[in-house]
């Protein structure tokens, strides 16, 4: 390990991992990788909080296994493991529902965003809870950061501020975790509504780029993006389906904005969306590769998914068991 920090972070196994997933979370945690110890998670249990078939989950945690591993992240370097292999997660979101407050998770945007979507009295009590379960993921390893896009950050306000309840009530005990959100990529929005995030649960297909779409795939859903009236390529306020196509253009390539305007002034949307088309898979498409390579020989994903909860294990238990302690349980 190279600073002696450890990073945690996770993505939930529903749905189709996108774009907006790569460039606000994966991209950057391959990008940290070699300077933290790294606790890399497939959070099944939070998947949970909506339905899933089983069959499909079964399926997406091994999809996302592959993924995590094609896009660079090293099971030689980071701990990659099921959140449900490792009860310990569960059993410290219970001490910690304890702390946690009504009135704080009844803000949590998110929940109040997807509750709307069926009715709140329809909603999950897991979906209402689970931001105490984040809480407990990331407390659990005593990370120092949790590399998340954008929507995630007030989800790290009360992880935050839970860390500190409890060590104000109990004593010293966990790591107060700092958020890194990426400058860029940390808000992609779908191609057919620019004013909504890009999503897995979206029910139009052509709203988000999948990771594992298939060339032609891709091209077609970038030629058939939203876009603004007038014809310059510039990242303008009043132009926010350009801006969303310039920033994932940025984020790929890691040139400025700025500079990407420039190289097409003068030029119109279509020369635009062509090139970004090829952009997005040239940096798509040996992911995808590597990922249905894995996924051809499930035994290798199997085999990292339990060596990591065997490593994961090893660092929750005794931080469970020192909160246990805090707290009067043992
Ligand atoms: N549109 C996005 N732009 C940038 N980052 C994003 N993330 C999600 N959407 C975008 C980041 O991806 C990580 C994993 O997210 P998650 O699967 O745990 O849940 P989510 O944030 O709820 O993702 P989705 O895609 O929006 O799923 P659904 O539709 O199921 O809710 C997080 O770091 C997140 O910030």
């Amino acid at each position: 390990m190279r600073n002696g920090h450890r990073v945690f972070s996770g993505i939930q196994p529903s749905g189709n991992l996108h774009l907006g997933n790569y460039l606000g979370a994966l991209k950057n945690w391959v990008s940290i990788q070699d300077d933290y110890e790294n606790y890399f998670c497939i959070v099944d249990l939070h998947a949970l909080t909506v339905p899933q078939d089983p069959k499909v989950l079964r399926q997406k945690v091994r999809e996302l296994a592959a993924i995590y591993v094609a896009c660079g992240i090293d099971p030689e370097k980071s701990v990659i493991f099921r959140q449900s292999r490792v009860s310990e997660h569960t059993e410290l979101a219970w001490l910690l529902d304890c702390v946690a407050k009504v009135g704080e998770l009844s803000r949590m945007t998110q929940f109040k965003d997807k509750a709307r979507k069926g009715g709140a009295e329809a909603a999950s009590v897991g979906l209402y809870v689970y931001p105490v379960l984040q809480a407990a993921d990331v407390l659990l390893y005593n990370a120092h950061l949790v590399p998340v896009g954008e929507d995630q950050r007030q989800h790290l306000e009360l992880m935050r501020t839970l860390a500190r309840r409890f060590n104000g009530l109990y004593g010293e005990t966990f790591v107060v975790p700092e958020v890194f959100i990426p400058p860029v990529g940390a808000r992609v929005m779908a191609l057919d509504e620019p004013t909504a995030k890009m999503s897995k649960s979206a029910p139009a297909p052509g709203s988000y780029i999948a990771i594992l779409d298939e060339p032609d795939a891709i091209r077609r859903k970038i030629r058939r993006a939203k876009t603004d009236s007038g014809t310059e390529v510039v990242a303008s306020p009043e132009k926010p389906a350009i801006a969303n196509l310039l920033g994932i253009y940025a984020a790929i390539t890691g040139s400025a904005v700025e500079e990407i305007e420039r190289r097409y002034e003068g030029k119109g949307y279509g020369d635009f969306k062509k090139d970004l088309a090829e952009v997005v898979v040239e940096g798509l498409s040996p992911i995808r590769d590597r990922a249905l390579e894995l996924l051809d020989d499930p035994r290798e994903l199997d085999e990292i998914l339990e060596t990591g909860a065997e490593k994961a294990r090893a660092v929750a238990r005794p931080n469970l068991e020192s909160a246990w302690t805090r707290m009067g349980l043992s």
